[in-house]
């Protein structure tokens, strides 16, 4: 999973990404955020790994890419900006440390600057489609000609394209113009101040304190309300030779799942057996599960719950 910090200069955003990471990051380019991988504690894994001593561990992993601010009111490039399409979620982070700042304020109008970059950019796809349809290079499509427009209404009332009710069919085919505001959006800000009248914005909103000591306990809340926030379930592969954990979209299934795991396993998947981890842990092995019942065979279709181990029969 790609996060992206974006916000203005001085919110904390490369101090937060040091605290979370335990790295020191450090900006090469100005037009591209710096890229740091996490690697998330999983207290099943640690229980899986006790069971199954693996040879290795593969820890449920994020990216947190790291953009570099504007001051307020100085506007972001459209080269930095693109790099926002790479990620799956976009944490706007705010200052909720120096006198300066007022998180509500800041958070209101950096989404105002992610919808005016939204609305330029559909003004440069219509203008696109307009030259290749007198060109004679492109068939008018009045079903995507209409989701635009209902795209460009709600931009124009300065609403992000995220909250805009449409069909599935036409939110897909918003998203694949590159518009930022159709992504995920959570709010964390940097410091002690309390986060009353950002809900207002209808934001999940965290707080996290760059500047202060910060515990173990505080870094795992911080990761479960995104993985809650962005909608993502754990699974695990519980292999001797490796043991891991991975993040799936909520609601996915199991061939999404494997999936995940290689697209060869997908393409031969023939079934996946399945047990919580719940069952795994209480039982300890698959024997044990086989023989309770609780270890059964599902079908491409079935979805995965959080916590499953999942074993995919494919033939190569
Ligand atoms: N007191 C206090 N200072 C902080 C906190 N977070 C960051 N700072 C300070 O604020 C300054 C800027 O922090 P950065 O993390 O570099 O900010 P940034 O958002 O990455 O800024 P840009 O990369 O310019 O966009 C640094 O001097 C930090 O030490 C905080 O929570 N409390
Ligand atoms: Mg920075």
């Amino acid at each position: 999973m790609k996060i992206g910090l974006i916000g203005y200069s001085g919110s904390g955003k490369t101090a937060l990404s040091t605290l979370l990471s335990g790295k020191k990051v450090e900006s090469f380019d100005p037009f591209q955020p710096s890229v740091v991988t996490v690697k998330l504690k999983d207290s099943r894994l640690d229980r899986l790994v006790e069971i199954v001593k693996p040879k290795k561990i593969t820890p449920p992993e994020v990216l947190l890419f790291d953009f570099k601010g504007v001051p307020k009111g100085a506007g972001f490039d459209e080269k930095e900006l693109v790099w926002l399409l790479e990620v799956d979620v976009i944490l706007l982070v705010a200052d909720g440390f120096s006198e300066v700042s007022t998180p509500a304020d800041d958070l209101s109008s950096l989404q105002l600057e992610l919808i005016f970059r939204d609305i330029e950019r559909l003004s440069g796809v219509e203008a696109k489609r307009q030259t290749e349809i007198e060109q004679h290079r492109r068939k008018a499509n009045p079903q995507e000609d209409a989701a635009l427009e209902k795209g460009r209404a709600w931009l124009e009332k300065e609403k992000p394209l995220r909250s805009l009710d449409v069909s599935p069919e036409e939110k897909r085919f918003l998203v694949s113009l590159g518009l930022v505001t159709a992504k995920n959006t959570l709010v964390l800000v940097n410091g002690k101040t309390e986060t009353a009248g950002i809900s207002d914005s209808g934001l999940p909103c965290w707080r996290l304190d760059a500047g202060a000591e910060t515990n173990a306990g505080e870094i795992s809340a911080f990761w479960r309300f995104i993985l809650e926030a962005a909608g993502l379930n754990t699974f695990y592969t519980a292999g001797e030779k490796d043991t891991r954990a991975w993040l799936l979209a909520a609601g996915a299934t199991a061939l999404g799942a494997a999936g995940q795991i290689h697209s060869d396993i997908a393409r031969g998947f023939i079934r996946a057996e399945v047990v919580n981890f719940k069952d795994y842990d209480r039982l300890g092995s698959d024997a044990a599960c086989r023989k309770e019942g609780v270890l059964r065979l599902e079908g491409k279709e079935y979805p995965v719950a959080d916590g499953d181990i999942i074993n995919i029969r494919f033939s190569p």
